[in-house]
């Protein structure tokens, strides 16, 4: 290959998906070989919060024999969002030009990441999402589907983010986007920590781009869904809308006063 020819999928360089894992030792196994089936060129970083059901152990017997295959281990469960934090930090050190998320069940199909590859050409962000033209959800309860159409409806009101799927989290990021969305100061530790990273995205005035995909519910293991996650978003959401209509109110004062200055005699 010489120096300047494209390399990775799509030209993009190096790639890198980041998979939380909280007792997925149902799903690991069968997700990373279905990843490394359908991307090649892609590599895995599996974040373990020292899942009890061995999840740590199954990752690493595939990183001993996949050297695309690596494992950062924490000592304690703290949240999807530190889990994603501590991984894109490692990511980024390595070099990678590409940063990507996804779930460890299933519910992100390896063999849909080509679209979001493809995308990433003209996106400095990438979301698969349940909720644009083409996109469909399998097998989830009607509940769990208004919960998550009434959460972006919410997101999208509040905070007017242009953006049908905030808070799903099959994505890939630019490195140059995660670089420009300062993470040291994200403080989002569940699921609302997909929400804040597209809203940080978009007030940086970068692009994001959704692509349709088809999201599976979970077969196998446990949801870690609980009270407190959902109304950490619910609390952290209400307060970014409100710290939005500060500014809205403000430049809104601003202009008024300028025009009420530009408008008085004798200047
Ligand atoms: N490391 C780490 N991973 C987590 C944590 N919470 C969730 N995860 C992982 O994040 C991904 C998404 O969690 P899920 O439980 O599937 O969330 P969900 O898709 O909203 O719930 P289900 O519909 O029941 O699957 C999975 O790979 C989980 O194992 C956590 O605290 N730490
Ligand atoms: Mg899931």
């Amino acid at each position: 290959m010489t120096p300047s020819s494209p390399a990775g999928p799509h030209g993009l360089g190096r790639v890198v998906m980041v998979v939380p894992t909280y007792d997925e030792a149902d799903n690991l196994p069968g997700l990373l070989q279905r990843v490394r089936a359908a991307q090649p060129e892609v590599d895995v970083l599996v974040v373990d919060d020292d899942s009890p059901d061995g999840t740590g152990r199954l990752a690493d017997e595939a990183a001993a024999r996949d050297d695309r295959v690596s494992v950062l281990h924490r000592t304690a469960k703290e949240g999807l969002g530190a889990a994603y934090l501590h991984g894109f930090r490692v990511a980024l050190e390595r070099g990678y030009d590409v940063v990507g998320e996804m779930d460890a069940d299933g519910s992100h199909q390896p063999e849909q990441l080509d679209r979001l590859l493809a995308a990433l050409g003209d996106a400095d962000l990438v979301i698969g999402s349940r909720w644009v033209p083409g996109g469909s959800i399998v097998n989830w309860p009607r509940s769990r589907e208004l919960l998550s159409r009434g959460g972006n409806l919410y997101t999208r009101a509040l905070l007017g983010m242009p953006v049908r799927d905030a808070t799903a989290g099959y994505r890939l990021f630019r490195r140059t986007t995660l670089e420009a969305i300062d993470l040291a100061s994200v403080q989002s530790l569940g699921y609302v920590f997909q929400a804040d990273l597209a809203y940080r995205t978009v007030r940086a005035g970068l692009r994001v781009v959704e692509v349709p995909i088809e999201f599976v519910e979970r077969e196998r293991g446990e949801s870690k869904m609980t009270r407190s996650v959902a109304t950490e978003s619910l609390r952290r959401i209400t307060a970014w809308g409100l710290a939005e209509r500060r500014r809205q109110l403000r430049a809104a004062v601003r202009r008024a006063r300028g025009a009420e200055q530009r408008a008085r005699p004798g200047r």
